[in-house]
């Protein structure tokens, strides 16, 4: 049985991959790090029913000691490492946080595998915020990066981090650079999720109003589900390489809301209501991925359309409003 090992386990992707390696046989060691509330930090993985299947041990990405002891005591064939600040709002706050978790981060479990596990495979969530001030129309693995947040530049550092210890020391080390995925475990903040969360709210008539900031911008938005079948993948093949994964089509975030509010009949023009302090200080204004390599030399193709996606997302956020308000 084939060991693995996820950083940020208990993030939207750490469950859907946790469920996904499981399936396939893995034992699945999943790093999170301590808590005061621990008995909450397992929600998403209790939701797929899974917690009890996940060992899971404590560990942070920003102390390289407790990552060398991790790969020391559960020897790992693989090491996804999700971890991160991964809110780019949150990363004009706190940028400094943002570069020591998410780009340092990487760095030191780079380095804690070269000391301590060298044989394992290595995979990097990197991630389409990279090409920021896009450069080309549509971004693929050959496209010039532009960091637009703190966030970005700290993903930068650790995706090249990553190319480095793969030329520098032969290591099986991969980077995944991800479109926006979504998905009903996706973290609140987020604007797919506050949208399906604030729609099942006024469709149950516990709020009226929805703020957001800028509705123009376009994402290419896909499904967590089908985006952590391209991170093992990754890690099957023979040589370690870095791939774009993506569905090509872009949508705005108004968009999003029309498709969302008509699933349960509302039109939101009567709800959204713009927010200036929720503009961000640089912008990405679009964002579309072209997957081909992917495609060809993974085999990987996204399953679940943007439609079938907003209805999962508003009916899960509906049925949890409504076993709260026991409806
Ligand atoms: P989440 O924000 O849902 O999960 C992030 C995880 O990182 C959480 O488990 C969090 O733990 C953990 N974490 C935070 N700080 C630390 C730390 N210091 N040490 C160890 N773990 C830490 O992100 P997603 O699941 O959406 O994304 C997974 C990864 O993929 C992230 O790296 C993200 O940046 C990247 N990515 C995501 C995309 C997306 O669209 N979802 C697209 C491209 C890349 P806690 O629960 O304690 O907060
Ligand atoms: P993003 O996701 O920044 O693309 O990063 P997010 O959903 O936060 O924003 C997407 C776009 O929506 C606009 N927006 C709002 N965003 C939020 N959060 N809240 C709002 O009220 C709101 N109104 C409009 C934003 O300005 C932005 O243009 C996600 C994260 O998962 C990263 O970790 C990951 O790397 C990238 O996707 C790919």
């Amino acid at each position: 049985m084939p060991t693995c090992l996820i950083t940020g386990v208990t993030g939207q992707d750490g469950a859907y991959l946790s469920h996904f390696l499981l399936e396939k046989g893995y034992r699945v060691v999943g790093m999170m790090r301590r808590s005061a509330s621990s008995d909450l930090v397992g929600e998403r993985l209790r939701w797929l029913g899974i917690l009890q299947e996940v060992e899971l041990v404590n560990g942070n990405l920003i102390d390289l000691s407790s990552l060398i002891r991790l790969l020391q005591t559960y020897q790992p064939d693989e090491v996804y490492n999700l971890g991160a600040q991964s809110f780019v709002a949150a990363s004009w706050d706190q940028p400094l946080l943002t570069g020591q978790v998410t780009g340092i981060g990487a760095g030191n479990m780079l380095e804690a595998i070269r000391i301590a596990r060298p044989q394992a495979r290595f995979y990097q969530a990197s991630s389409s915020e990279m090409f920021g001030r896009i450069q080309q129309p549509r971004q693929t693995e050959q496209t010039p990066f532009y960091p637009r947040s703190p966030y970005a530049v700290a993903k930068l550092y650790a995706h090249w981090m990553t190319v480095n210890h793969r030329e520098s020391f032969g290591m099986h080390a991969s980077s995944g650079i991800l479109f926006n995925h979504e998905s009903p475990l996706r973290g609140i903040e987020f604007v797919t999720r506050k949208i399906t969360d604030g729609v099942a709210r006024i469709k149950l008539g516990l709020t009226r109003e929805l703020p957001l900031g800028n509705l123009e911008a376009m994402r290419d938005w896909g499904h967590a589900r089908d985006y952590v079948r391209a991170m093992w993948l990754m890690l099957q093949q023979e040589t370690p390489d870095d791939y774009v994964v993506a569905t090509g089509r872009s949508t705005s975030i108004r968009e999003f809301c029309r498709l969302a509010f008509s699933h349960v009949g509302l039109n939101f023009e009567d709800h959204v209501v713009s927010h200036l302090d929720l503009i961000r200080p640089a912008e990405v204004d679009v964002l579309l991925g072209d997957a081909t390599k992917a495609g060809r030399k993974l085999g990987w193709r996204p399953t679940v359309t943007l439609e079938d996606m907003v209805a999962e997302m508003v009916e899960a956020d509906l049925a949890r409003h409504r076993a709260r308000l026991k409806l």
